[in-house]
C-alpha cells in the first residue's frame, strides 16, 4: 500500500470514528465515569411458553393450536413453536409441547 493511500485510509477511519468516540466520551461523562455494580437480567427459555409467563398452560396451547399444521410460508406459522426447525409445526413439535405442558419455572 502506498504511503499516500495509507494516509487517506487512515484519515477515512479517523473521520468515521470521531463521532462515536465523542459520543462515548459524552456518555461516560454523563454517567460520572464507569458504572459500578452489576446489571442483572433474568432470561428464561421454555419451549411452548408463548406468552413468556414461565409456564406452559392453556393460554399457550391456544397459540399452539393456531399454529399447528402450518409451514414456514403460512401466515400462522410461528417459528418458535417449530421445535425441530424443520419448517413445519406438526406432531413432532406437538410431542415436545406436550412434554412441557404444565411445567412452571420458578
Ligand atoms: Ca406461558
Ligand atoms: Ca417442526
Amino acid at each position: 500500500m502506498s504511503r499516500l493511500l495509507r494516509r487517506i485510509c487512515s484519515r477515512a477511519v479517523d473521520v468515521r470514528a470521531q463521532p462515536l468516540i465523542r459520543r462515548t466520551a459524552d456518555l461516560r461523562a454523563r454517567l460520572g465515569g464507569l458504572q459500578s455494580g452489576d446489571n442483572v437480567s433474568n432470561v428464561h427459555r421454555l419451549f411452548g411458553d408463548v406468552n413468556g409467563d414461565k409456564s406452559v398452560n392453556g393460554l399457550d396451547l391456544t397459540a399452539f393450536r393456531n399454529a399447528f399444521g402450518s409451514v414456514a410460508t403460512d401466515t400462522n406459522y410461528v417459528s418458535f413453536l417449530d421445535f425441530n426447525g424443520d419448517g413445519a409445526i406438526n406432531g413432532t413439535d406437538l410431542s415436545q409441547f406436550r412434554n412441557r405442558f404444565g411445567v412452571v419455572l420458578p
